[in-house]
């Protein structure tokens, strides 16, 4: 078979610029950091990216403020259009593209792939989107008088994504924002940067072929302070996260003191409930799946596994011959199941995870080990503990699946619920009683929560995010794109005489 480099098919470069702003299209600075690419299933370096300098950054916040004055004349569904042709030329370029995500994070071609087919389908989601911005109309409390909504642009909007979702969770955001009228800024996580270009390249040789303002802007930041600077910026008018809830939590606040909006998508700590009359066949694959899917490095990865006493000896022997099963290696292989986890930092983390779950009397059931060799794989680990274990309460981005026993539902509700995050949850159960119960205002206080279906592997049309310490932030499906627009209430008096607030007459 020929073999095929996405690189090159991507065009990105050894050393490649790590900014592109409409003004100066890829920024020819030379001082910036350098920032390695490296392949986590070698360790070896794929390509250079030289980090964005100060000059960079006021160049792409510049460029964006103007692109978006320009955008918002543009009417809403020709927005939408210039979204359809974005979509179709990461139809085109998904084979490439996916091969890159899994070259560059890790996850398995099949992931990579699939995370492509999310940005094409959130793609479709904001053309038909773009047609439908409705506000609702009020019946005025004052005769001849009307009132009703109206969604404006919100200007600027700034996109930090993290390595997990290199793309996805990008055009989630972007691709409302754009037909919402913004421009938007991108900084990627710096792990993941030749994910984050070669998107880039594809927006560029849409919007070049169609003349159209520059609304997708990018610099990918080393670890100067200009991460800062774009988290302060009055300039950006929404400024989405989504990573870890120590980070967000800080970003939140930030944005917080200039009275900016933030749009916040943080950690998990996801338990699937597995009640008295689940039926296996359904669990199993979905608990394996939500566990070693992505390493275990994705937000809604099923981090713990509440199993009825009745039930749990059975589930505890099937998953561990369902993980014997898991197939860890080279992530471009189709046969592999599991790819490496993202970085050496990330490893550490996995072991003293297992550590720490072992001495605060947990139980190894399997995994448990690093893999010795190149890169940077670990074993899917599964260890029978304790709700109120410290380790089973955080979350650490691993493949690591905690197997806890309850007696009723409402004790599986409350330990699921007894954590800080509030993003995914799932019960499998055949009882409708109990299900309900799960739905219900008494049940599940997450953002998500799935009847016989896993934590993970959200779909874009529902309003993806969590509660809690996950922030409270909904990106991609169902009415999200009003996070990326500003409301304005209109009341127009046509009457010939001033009506005035609460009965109130004033004869001047
Ligand atoms: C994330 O991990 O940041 O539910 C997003 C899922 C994906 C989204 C995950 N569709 O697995």
């Amino acid at each position: 078979m020929k073999h095929v480099n996405p690189l090159e098919l991507l065009e990105l470069k050894e050393a490649h610029a790590g900014v592109w702003s409409g003004g100066h299209g890829w920024s020819s600075e030379t001082t910036g950091p350098l920032i390695e690419s490296i392949n986590p299933a070698t360790g070896k370096r794929l390509a250079q990216v030289r980090g964005a300098t100060a000059a960079d950054y006021e160049q792409v916040l510049n460029a964006a403020v103007a692109a978006a004055a320009a955008w918002r004349l543009v009417p809403a569904p020709n927005r939408g259009e210039a979204v359809r042709l974005v979509g179709e030329e990461l139809r085109a370029h998904k084979n490439d593209l996916g091969s890159l995500i899994s070259l560059e994070n890790g996850k398995i071609k099949a992931e990579g792939d699939g995370e492509v087919q999310e940005m094409i389908d959130i793609a479709d989601f904001a053309v038909g989107q773009s047609r439908m911005l409705y506000g609702n109309t009020m019946h005025s409390e004052r005769p001849q008088h009307r009132m009703y909504e109206q969604w404006h642009p919100l200007g600027v909007v700034g996109v930090i994504s993290a390595f997990n979702f290199p793309v996805a969770v990008w055009a989630w955001n972007a691709f409302l924002s754009a037909i919402a009228g913004n421009a938007t800024i991108w900084k990627p996580s710096p792990k993941t940067s030749l994910c984050a270009l070669a998107v880039q390249h594809m927006c560029n040789r849409v919007l070049e072929r169609q003349s159209l303002p520059p609304i997708f802007q990018i610099f990918i930041d080393a670890g100067t302070d200009l991460a800062g600077r774009f988290v302060d910026d009055r300039r950006v008018a929404l400024l989405s996260f989504t990573g870890s809830t120590d980070v967000g939590r800080r970003i939140g606040v930030r944005v917080a003191e200039r009275l900016g909006k933030s749009l916040l998508e943080l950690g998990g700590n996801n338990a699937l409930i597995v009640d008295e009359n689940a039926n296996l066949e359904l669990a199993v694959p979905a608990i394996v799946f939500g566990a070693v899917g992505t390493a275990g490095q994705r937000c809604t990865t099923t981090r713990r596994v509440l199993v009825h006493r009745s039930r749990a000896a059975e589930l505890e022997r099937r998953l561990i011959a369902a993980y014997t099963q898991v197939r860890i290696g080279d992530p471009s292989d189709p046969t592999t199941l599991m790819g490496p986890l993202i970085d050496r930092a990330a490893v550490a983390r996995y072991c003293a995870a297992v550590a720490a779950a072992q001495i605060e009397g947990g139980e190894l059931l399997c995994g448990g080990k690093e893999l010795v060799g190149p890169g940077n794989f670990v074993e899917p680990t599964i260890i029978r503990a304790s709700a109120d274990m410290a380790v089973v309460r955080r979350e650490t981005f691993a493949p690591i699946l905690y197997l806890l026993i309850f007696d009723t539902l409402d004790e599986a509700i409350a330990t699921q619920n007894s954590v800080a995050y509030g993003l995914s949850s799932a019960l499998f159960t055949d009882s409708l009683q109990a299900s309900e119960r799960f739905l219900s205002s008494q049940g599940s206080d997450c953002g998500i929560a799935n009847i016989n279906l896993g934590t993970s592997g959200a779909e874009i049309g529902g309003a993806f995010g969590g509660e809690k310490d996950t922030g409270g932030g909904r990106e991609a499906g169902s009415d999200s794109w009003k996070a990326y627009m500003r409301r304005q209430t209109n009341t127009i008096n046509w009457s010939g005489e001033m009506a005035l607030a609460q009965g109130i007459r004033f004869d001047v």
